[in-house]
């Protein structure tokens, strides 16, 4: 450890909390490291914690024959919520493994090819509710149309459910519900663990009201589903959760852990999906020039199409590479953790014990100025053109995390919000508001706060 800097003033018991914000942990890690190199620690009531941003570090901690995911920190913190789900069980839990083996064939081509008509219909409930904005000459809350349309997306693609996000004026309660339970994951993380109960009494009394609320939810939507006798799923995610044995043990999912499936798989599902989309629209807006150019590639690939097939969502490369921008500069899940599984030393000069592990910081990472340049922080989609992206060396765009555990909904979200990107550029152009500084806010994810933009609706054709 004593190899690794970290802040100047160490406080006793506080540790490193001079100047740290607790709203933005992710914010200020970065301010952090900036200032301490690709390296650096903190340390919170008397635990160390590691932080590695470095291109190389980081690429060696994705060596998967010597690391492995760690259930650490924020992702534990939701543990109470999500149990042993496949997004917060732990690598030795067998539950990982049967999850992942019934559920990954929800997400293959065909799969994928099955969703893409419904994602079309949720998509058409959000540009009824724009044209509308558009006509009246409001503004739109493009965070809170994003999650309205990505918490309909999975609720119907996965689990045949209906939110009626679209009908409600505010966000539906399990919106509520999740944002608190995330909230609190990330609070927790600000106050010693044994002082938490006390410090966070109200806030505790009430993140027990949100996870009751979440698991009531998710019991009705299963109730439903078996007293359609599992008939109206057409092989769905929680049909397979449901009805799919393992195809080798011949296992199936519990009751408990169909119920922390699907917690998982609404939150996981729509909640950075939502942030992605909402900083693409942000940069689009900002950046005529290159949502004429995206803009022009939707005209050429689609035509007239009213509906695109699924094949051209893929042939969107601009608007592809947007995404990958603005997942570039603002990773929604903004860091993951990675930990020994035998005593090891990292990047050749860091002595790791096995179980010792490190949070790769992905937005520091990926404005890496030995990887990006000296202008890493600028928005620029051009980074993605196949050439680049083939010169650039491996395990430096990490958004969707690495190895075994990383996300198994990547080509989902991928689809989902370019198919997405595509029809609203196809339709609307986006304008700021005169005024607007982008502020991000974290509740474990990131999400632009305060975001609205202006529309105005193309004319003939679109
Ligand atoms: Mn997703 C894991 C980012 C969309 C379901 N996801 C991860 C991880 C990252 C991540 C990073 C790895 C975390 C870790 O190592 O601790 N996920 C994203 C981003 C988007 C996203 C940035 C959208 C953009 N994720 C989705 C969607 C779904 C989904 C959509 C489901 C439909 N993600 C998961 C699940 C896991 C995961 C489930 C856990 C996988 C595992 O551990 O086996």
């Amino acid at each position: 450890l004593h190899r690794i800097p970290h802040p100047p003033h160490r406080l006793p018991l506080l540790g490193d909390v001079v100047g740290a914000s607790r709203r933005t942990p992710m914010q200020d890690s970065l301010r952090y490291a900036r200032r301490l190199g690709p390296i650096f620690r903190r340390r919170a009531f008397g635990k160390e914690f590691v932080f590695v941003w470095g291109a190389s570090l980081a690429a060696d901690l994705a060596d998967e024959a010597r690391f492995a995911k760690h259930v650490g920190l924020g992702v534990a913190n939701l543990r109470p919520v999500a149990g042993d789900g496949l997004f917060t069980a732990y690598n030795h839990e067998p539950n990982w493994q049967l999850a992942h083996d019934v559920l990954a064939p929800g997400f293959s081509r065909e799969a994928m090819a099955g969703y893409h008509v419904m994602m079309l219909d949720v998509a058409a409930r959000l540009t009824d509710h724009w044209d509308r904005a558009e006509a009246s000459g409001r503004t739109v809350d493009v965070p809170g149309d994003m999650t309205k349309l990505t918490l309909e997306t999975i609720a119907r693609t996965g689990f045949g459910h209906d939110f009626g996000s679209f009908e409600r004026p505010r966000l539906h309660p399990f919106v509520t519900a999740m944002v608190g339970t995330l909230g609190y994951a990330q609070r927790l993380n600000t106050v010693p663990a044994p002082l938490a109960p006390w410090l966070l009494r109200g806030a505790s009394r009430r993140n027990a009201a949100d996870i009751a609320y979440l698991n009531r939810t998710v019991d009705d939507l299963v109730r439903a589903r078996r007293a359609a006798d599992g008939g109206d799923g057409a092989g769905d995610l929680l049909d397979r959760m449901l009805e799919t044995a393992h195809p080798e043990t011949g296992e199936r999912l519990s009751p408990e852990n169909v119920r922390r499936q699907v917690i998982t798989f609404l939150v996981a599902g729509h909640e950075t999906t939502s942030g992605a989309l909402s900083f693409a629209l942000h940069y689009l807006a900002r950046h005529p020039e290159v949502a004429a150019r995206a803009r022009a590639e939707v005209d050429r690939v689609w035509g007239d199409t009213e509906a695109p097939g699924y094949e051209q969502v893929a042939r969107l490369r601009q608007v592809r590479r947007v995404l990958d921008e603005a997942l570039r500069l603002w990773p929604t899940a903004p860091g993951f953790a990675r930990e020994a599984r035998e005593d090891t030393v990292l990047g050749g000069r860091y002595p790791m014990r096995r179980g010792a592990w490190a949070l790769v910081l992905t937005g520091m990472l990926h404005r890496d100025p030995e990887v990006w340049g000296p202008d890493a922080e600028r928005f620029d989609p051009d980074r993605f053109e196949a050439k680049a992206v083939r010169s650039r060396a491996p395990h430096t765009f990490k958004p969707f995390g690495t190895g075994a555990r990383a996300c198994i909904g990547r080509q989902f979200a991928l689809h989902e919000a370019t198919l997405v990107l595509g029809l609203l550029l196809r339709r609307y152009e986006l304008r700021p508001e005169p005024g607007y500084r982008l502020r991000v806010t974290e509740r474990l994810t990131l999400m632009p706060e305060g975001l609205r933009l202006h529309l105005d609706r193309r004319t003939p054709s679109a």
